[in-house]
């Protein structure tokens, strides 16, 4: 299965000498049925990179690196880290986890025990610059901040889509293989696609209804929505299990569509009538996705799609949306949902799902004071091109007394580091999407072994972690890796056995043990995940459930059939109902109502986009996947062009309140005027990073625009879209200089 981005395709994957020659896509993938996109395509070419390091680096006093063994390695991380937390307490240690972690096998299946073994309350990750807003909507809504309601795309007739563009992104937060191919579909059988967005994209191409809206305000537009459906009579009470219908009605009066129309820049008709049309459909499903998450209101804005789903019948039924369901067992909160359990000691911020908002690590490695950040472990992030405010960061790294990277690549953030410990490529190492099956629009279930073999003596990723966790445990870096996966296994297996009601009540955990398949400790987990799932065999119990064998005998993956309703199932709010009006969430509407009317129109706001050919930060190193149309260049509306007196290819200078860049521009007549567009991922070719290729086409960072000031209150998500800056033809001596 391809591990670079949530679509999960199976491939068909050709090798010779040990080296891939060809990648297809699988036609007998039970999920994507042959579906391929140019990255996938490239895998080969990932594999292949002469820039990935085949052995850790450890940096010299000098600043440059050494290549050392492996044991020489975990041993200079178990130096540093520990001298750290013994001198400065625990907190002085901070995690990152970074994207790729959800499209890995062994990085999810370590993550929660690291976290717990380092004991420190700077836990930051990729979901504050992404999905927190939507897990805390969900957390309060139904008690689970990973019970994610997905748009059923097969079976809709009516699909609104704001802030996403899954003919780019294949979708996100929604594991579909094929989106572009399912969205024609749904139109192929008389369903209609509306898409908001400010800039026209492939996927508002192919919609029926584009709406060009102003960036930043979408939380606006559905509560001229919601309140449109009732002031029409058009909202349904979704009945006993759901709390706070009334109190919603009330929530949503002063947000008429007359009265959010200026603010959304959206004309009131517009919007009662994407009400309308979602209200007469037989079946409909909102979605929002990084357009609306990665916005000053992206809790606010995460909670009205759902209320939206909710109020016009969709929610929880075919053809609307659907909870996701694993097939694997997997962990559910054992406390009702809150935020806030702790701050970040700087900026005060709450914690979400136990993490603080990376948008303020900087701040926590810059002040001074008692728990202040010394060391930074860093498992598959490039935080310098992906966090706010970036190149803060980049300024503070240096500063810390230690900073260790789980990282193929010597990059832009890496080169900071103390020690990098490569893992090996996605085709050495087995694969089952344990993040993504969850979110998956079909339930299955599908494992990809290793197609290559390890090198001799070249740790697994799953190897790479397990001795960070006996660090983190304050044991010896060269003990047994093993004995972290046995001690979870026989945790699991006691839970799953020793309760009268448990599924495996009365067997022995010991016995059960022996029964586990797989080829190394884990792969032994996974089998005991599988058989414990909802599809699972139970050790037996239910001999034709899934276990690991089974799907190692089938390649193509096995399908389980499409989502089903399981709210009942699912929600675990105090109350037992699901939350319409979350205190949490509501208290933050007066915040909306004054930006409401504060909006001027007077100058630029920025947006990010996603490019089909880049995979985040990561991939412009890959030279069949940069370069032609995949470049950083500023989308501007042919009009605001023309007043700048600009044409394509010319220079400008971008200033947002924390840098600036100059970059060439794009006019197009994509964008609403007033809105920039940026790539994100870009701004390659610093010193010390080892990227031949996307060093000769580097582009800027947009996160040098960004600010890390500015969050979401209520998950701590960074802001990346609707980013005040100005703009400005950059004069050629300027440009001159500055190089
Ligand atoms: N301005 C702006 N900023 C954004 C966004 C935006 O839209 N606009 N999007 C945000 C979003 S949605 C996200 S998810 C974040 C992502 O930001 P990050 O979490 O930093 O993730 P990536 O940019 O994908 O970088 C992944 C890193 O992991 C390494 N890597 C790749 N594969 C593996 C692997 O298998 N194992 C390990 N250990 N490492 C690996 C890569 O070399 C790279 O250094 O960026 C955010 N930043
Ligand atoms: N090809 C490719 N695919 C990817 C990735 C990649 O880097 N490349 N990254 C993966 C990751 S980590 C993620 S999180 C997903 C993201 O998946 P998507 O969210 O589908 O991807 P984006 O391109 O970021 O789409 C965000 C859209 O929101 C629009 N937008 C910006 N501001 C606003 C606003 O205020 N309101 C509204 N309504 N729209 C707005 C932008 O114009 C853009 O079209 O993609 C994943 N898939
Ligand atoms: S759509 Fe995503 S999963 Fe499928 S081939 Fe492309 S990058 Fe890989
Ligand atoms: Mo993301």
């Amino acid at each position: 299965m391809c591990p670079l981005c949530e679509a999960t395709c199976g491939l068909s994957i050709t090798l010779s000498d040990e080296v891939v020659t060809r990648v297809k896509g699988n036609r007998d993938d039970v999920f994507s049925k042959g579906y391929l996109c140019p990255k996938g395509a490239s895998l080969g070419r990932f594999d292949s990179d002469p820039d990935r390091l085949t052995a850790p680096l450890v940096r010299r006093p000098d600043g440059g690196f050494d290549e050392v063994g492996w044991a020489e390695a975990f041993a200079a991380v178990e130096r540093g880290l520990r001298g750290v937390s013994e001198q400065h307490g625990k907190d002085a240690v901070a995690l990152y986890m970074g994207n790729p972690v959800i499209h890995t096998l062994a990085l999810p299946l370590y993550m929660l025990v690291l976290r717990e073994r380092l004991g420190t309350r700077n836990i930051y990750s990729s979901t504050t610059l992404d999905t927190m807003p939507k897990s805390v909507a969900c957390g309060w809504m139904y008690g689970d901040p990973l019970a994610f309601p997905l748009p059923d795309i097969d079976r809709t007739d009516h699909l609104l889509v704001l802030g996403a563009n899954p003919m780019e992104s294949n979708g996100s937060l929604w594991t579909v293989a094929d989106l572009p191919g399912r969205l024609k579909a749904l139109r192929a059988r008389g369903g209609r696609l509306v898409v908001v967005d400010p800039r026209r994209t492939r996927t508002a191409d192919l919609a029926d209804e584009h709406v060009p809206i102003r960036p930043g305000t979408d939380a606006l537009l559905l509560l001229g929505i919601a309140h449109t459906l009732f002031d029409e009579g058009l909202a349904t009470d979704p009945g006993s299990g759901f709390a706070g219908y009334d109190e919603l009605a009330v929530q949503v009066k002063g947000f008429a569509a007359e009265d959010v129309a200026d603010a959304c820049g959206v004309p009131a008709g517009t919007i009662r009538t994407l009400a309308r049309e979602l209200a007469a459909a037989p079946t409909a499903a909102v979605y929002g996705r990084l357009g609306t998450c990665t916005t000053e209101f992206g809790t606010l804005t995460s909670w009205l799609v759902d209320v939206v789903n909710i109020i016009t019948g969709n929610f929880d039924r075919p053809g609307g949306v659907l909870f996701g369901e694993a097939p694997h067992a997997t962990r559910r909160p054992a406390e009702p949902f809150r935020t806030g359990r702790w701050h970040s000691r700087v900026r005060g911020l709450p914690e979400a799902g136990g993490e603080l908002p990376t948008a303020t690590l900087a701040d926590e490695i810059e002040t001074p004071g008692e728990g202040q950040v010394r060391a930074l472990l860093c498992i598959a992030g490039n935080l310098v091109l992906a966090s706010p405010q970036g190149e803060r960061l980049d300024r503070a790294l240096p500063g810390l007394d230690f900073m260790v990277c789980v990282d193929p690549y010597l990059n832009e953030t890496t080169r900071h580091a103390s020690v990098i410990l490569p893992p090996p490529s996605a085709l050495e190492s087995p694969h089952y999407d344990v993040v993504l099956a969850g979110r998956s629009v079909r339930r299955n279930a599908r494992f990809s072994p290793p197609v290559r073999a390890l090198a001799p003596g070249r740790p697994s990723e799953a190897e790479i972690l397990a001795r960070l966790v006996l660090i983190a445990s304050g044991k010896s870096a060269d003990g047994d890796p093993g004995s972290v996966d046995e001690t979870l296994t026989d945790l699991t297996l006691r839970a799953a056995s020793g309760r009268p009601g448990a599924p495996l009540h009365g067997r022995e955990p010991a016995a059960l043990k022996r029964e586990l398949t797989g080829d190394n400790a884990l792969e032994r987990r996974l089998d005991l995940m599988l058989r414990l799932g909802p599809a699972g065999d139970l050790f037996g119990k239910r001999p034709d459930g899934l276990n690991l064998a089974l799907l190692k005998a089938t390649p193509n993956g096995i399908d389980l059939g499409p989502l089903r309703p399981r709210r009942k199932e699912v929600v675990m709010t105090a109350s037992g109902l699901v939350e319409l009006c979350p205190p949490a969430i509501t208290e933050d509407l007066p915040r909306l109502d004054a930006r409401m009317r504060e909006l001027d129109d007077g100058g630029f706001v920025l947006i990010s986009r996603r490019q089909l050919k880049s995979v985040n930060s990561w991939s412009h190193n890959i030279a069949t996947l940069s370069g032609g149309t995949n470049r950083c260049a500023l989308e501007i509306s042919t009009g605001d062009a023309e007043r700048l007196g600009v044409t394509a290819g010319d220079l400008v200078r971008v200033t947002g309140r924390s840098g600036e860049v100059v970059v060439p521009v794009e006019p197009t007549d994509r964008l609403r005027a007033g809105v920039l567009s940026l790539p994100y991922g870009w701004g390659h070719g610093r010193k010390g990073s080892r990227l031949a290729h996307a060093a000769t086409q580097p582009g800027v960072s947009m996160n040098a625009l960004t600010d890390s000031s500015v969050v979401d209150p209520l998950s701590g998500t960074a802001v990346f879209n609707g980013v005040p800056v100005r703009v400005e033809k950059a004069e050629m001596a300027e440009v001159e200089t500055e190089r």
